[in-house]
């Protein structure tokens, strides 16, 4: 079809500096239709490896998936391993505290940079949960994540290494509304570089949602007060009262 169009448009550009004026317009027409598909397609196919993930290192079945696994490259600016760690993380319904419905058993965990870790992560929901992190080299690992995800009840493991220096790294589950309803961690590699907004257990959101008054007996009875002296107010103004 590509290949039509650009006939198509070739013929067109022949057209336009040949034939007289309304022709000249129906075949400019042409051109533009023909120019705007043929760049439209081009764009389809530079985006085609994103859709099928081709080039992320994943290994996929029906019951979950790792992307971007790394046993062996050592980021640059690690001169060698710091340590190697595992870690189990459970992800589930169970582990969501009052207000969130999604969470994982730990919300932080901390690491020196350059740490060889192994993570599994342990789904008991029927839905399906990822452990995602976020912020690491893209040379090594592909739009910079680390991902495990289990479909279901099951588990999965797999192993990343952490690049150097003080950072602290976003880990969620990607899956539509689960970071927003719970499933939200912090990694931090050395001391971090500060804490993330809305850590279930460890911070606060970003912003306060403004509920600034919180009623008890003391706010009651100024609101009856202040209710008394109106009414008083106004009475005595229109006359109602002595
Ligand atoms: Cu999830």
């Amino acid at each position: 079809m590509g290949f039509l169009l650009r006939k198509k448009s070739q013929q067109g550009t022949v057209a336009c500096r040949g034939r007289p004026l309304q022709k000249a317009v129906s075949t400019l027409v042409v051109c533009t239709l023909s120019v705007l598909f043929s760049s439209e397609m081009g764009s389809t196919q530079e985006h085609e490896p994103h859709q099928h993930h081709a080039h992320h290192g994943m290994h996929l079945d029906t019951a979950g998936m790792v992307m971007n696994e790394n046993a062996d490259q050592l980021p640059r600016g690690c001169p060698r391993l710091s340590g190697e760690h595992e870690i189990t993380v459970r992800a589930g319904k169970e582990f969501a505290q009052p207000g969130t419905m999604f969470a994982y058993d730990r919300s932080e965990w901390s690491f020196e940079p350059c740490t060889k870790l192994t993570v599994t992560l342990i789904n008991t929901d029927s839905v399906r949960h990822q452990w995602m992190l976020h912020g690491l080299p893209r040379y090594i690992y592909p739009q910079g994540m680390f991902t495990l995800e289990v479909a279901g009840k099951g588990q999965r493991t797999s192993t990343f290494i952490l690049p150097p220096g003080d950072k602290t790294y976003l880990v969620h589950c990607d899956v539509p509304q689960h970071m927003e309803k719970g499933m939200k961690a912090q990694l931090k590699a050395g001391a971090g570089d500060g804490d993330l907004p809305s850590i279930p257990g460890v911070t606060g959101p970003r912003l306060q949602d403004p509920y600034t008054l919180a009623w008890n007996g003391w706010t009651h009875g100024a609101g009856v007060l202040f209710g008394i002296v109106g009414v008083l107010f106004v009475g005595r103004k229109l006359r109602l009262f002595p």
